[in-house]
């Protein structure tokens, strides 16, 4: 298959001395770390929107995005181009893991009959490329922001009838995804959440989106669909305020209307930023609850301040990503996604390659550094160290719940002022940094 980028080859891995642009230098799928190979722990997915569907305009400007592969129809032909280019795609680049929308793949026509017709179509041809290739889709999910009946929300609409659409069109999804055997479904609230509380009731919608969810639980068993269902928090854009905020928040909703137990959380270094939360602080809120399920892998910019979606070519964040990872012992069936688009002037096909080769290679560092970390362990023993006083019997007494206030006021006048010691925070900053070569 070499119909859509005929002058690109099969991206090799070449070792860190290569100078060759369209080489790995670090992304070698078979290499283990921690007994695992990075292609194991990696799990490296593509996001069809961006990859396929952007064409890189912004609010300012058309889009630049050269695809010669595609007339911009939405004939079935056209469909199939898409989804061939991406499938060679991936299979050049050695990613094994792809996500989309219902309507990245298929666009809506003017009957729901019509438009499902078309989207078991297109899943037909998805499930074809798959199957040959080997690749497997890391999940799902339906485009429930898009379409102007979706502007007042569709789980959260004013409209009962729009939430009876955006029902029937997550159905379908869920059906395309555990059709193709999907290792999970994303819900992410794009509009689900208000402009203005001149207008909203807040607590109305929260419920509706909980009802939602409630359904399509009660949907996937019944079809008896197994992969994870995943919340994407996110704290604004395109609407003020959204109801997914951030990993808490979105924690908070789910044990409140009892669902914490159907779902876990696919977290984006993006939004993290937005809800001005670094991604570690969002990775560790999950993982400390057991939810962390997937990720997005990109990256905003210090200067501006919306989901821009940069690929992710930080090493500093990709190894405290990964160290999260390790951690956990791996996503399980999750994975890393890079929802992350290319910037308007990098408007070329081959700068599709370029793009998830920084983002592939940024996280195989990452995940070989992380390692080396944990392997040298200075840092986790420093941590442990700082609670070290809470290691005691008094320490075990309050923790078991045997201490009360007096019992600890009493404590507190035997042993005078505590000695307090210093937390060695650039310190421990510069043994971090040590490990960034
Ligand atoms: C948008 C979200 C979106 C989800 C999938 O900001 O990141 O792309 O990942 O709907
Ligand atoms: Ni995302
Ligand atoms: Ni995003």
């Amino acid at each position: 298959m070499t119909d859509f980028f005929p002058d690109i080859p099969s991206i090799p891995f070449e070792g860190s001395d290569s100078t060759n642009p369209l080489s790995f230098r670090h992304y070698d799928a078979e290499a283990v770390v921690e007994g695992r190979t990075m292609r194991d722990h990696l799990r490296f997915a593509c996001a069809f929107w961006h990859t396929m569907r952007n064409d890189l305009s912004d609010p300012f400007g058309s889009g630049t995005a050269v695809m010669p592969w595609d007339d911009g129809s939405s004939s079935i032909e056209n469909i199939e181009r898409r989804i061939n280019a991406f499938f060679e795609f991936l299979d050049k680049m050695s990613i094994d893991h792809y996500c989309f929308h219902d309507r990245d793949v298929a666009p809506e026509a003017d009957t729901i009959d019509e438009t499902n017709r078309i989207l078991d179509q297109a899943v037909g041809i998805l499930e074809r490329r798959q199957d040959e290739l080997g690749k497997q889709l890391l999940w799902g999910t339906a485009c429930l922001f898009d379409h102007p009946r979706y502007v007042h929300g569709a789980a959260t609409s004013t409209s009962v009838d729009v939430f009876a659409h955006a029902a029937g069109q997550v159905r379908r999804a869920i059906d395309a995804t555990h059709h193709l055997g999907g290792a999970g479904y994303v819900f992410w609230g794009g509009r689900e959440g208000y402009s203005s509380l001149i207008n909203t009731d807040m607590p109305r919608e929260r419920a509706q989106l909980a009802r939602f969810l409630e359904m399509a639980v009660d949907y996937r068993r019944r079809i008896g669909f197994e992969g994870r269902f995943y919340i994407e928090p996110k704290p604004k854009e395109p609407t003020t305020h959204q109801y997914d905020f951030d990993v808490a928040t979105c924690l908070n909703f789910l044990r409140e209307f009892d669902l914490l137990d159907e779902f876990m959380l696919n977290i984006e270094t993006n939004h993290a930023t937005l809800a001005a939360h670094s991604m570690e602080h969002e990775l560790r809120s999950a993982a400390a609850a057991g939810v962390l399920g997937s990720i997005d892998a990109n990256m905003g910019h210090p200067h501006l301040g919306w989901d821009t979606d940069h690929f992710p070519t930080d090493l500093a964040l990709a190894v405290r990503v990964m160290k999260v990872v390790l951690e956990l012992d791996g996503l399980g069936q999750g994975g890393l996604n890079f929802d992350a688009k290319r910037r308007r002037g990098s408007f070329e096909p081959v700068d599709l390659f370029h793009a998830h080769i920084a983002g592939m290679d940024t996280f195989a560092r990452g995940l070989k550094i992380a390692a080396a970390i944990r392997s040298d362990r200075r840092l986790d023993d420093a941590i442990q160290s700082r609670y070290r006083s809470w290691d005691s019997k008094l320490g075990d007494s309050i923790q078991s719940g045997q201490c009360t206030l007096e019992d600890l006021e009493r404590h507190a006048s035997q042993i005078g002022e505590p000695i307090m010691e210093s937390g060695r925070e650039e310190m421990l900053a510069s043994i971090f940094n040590d490990f960034l070569r």
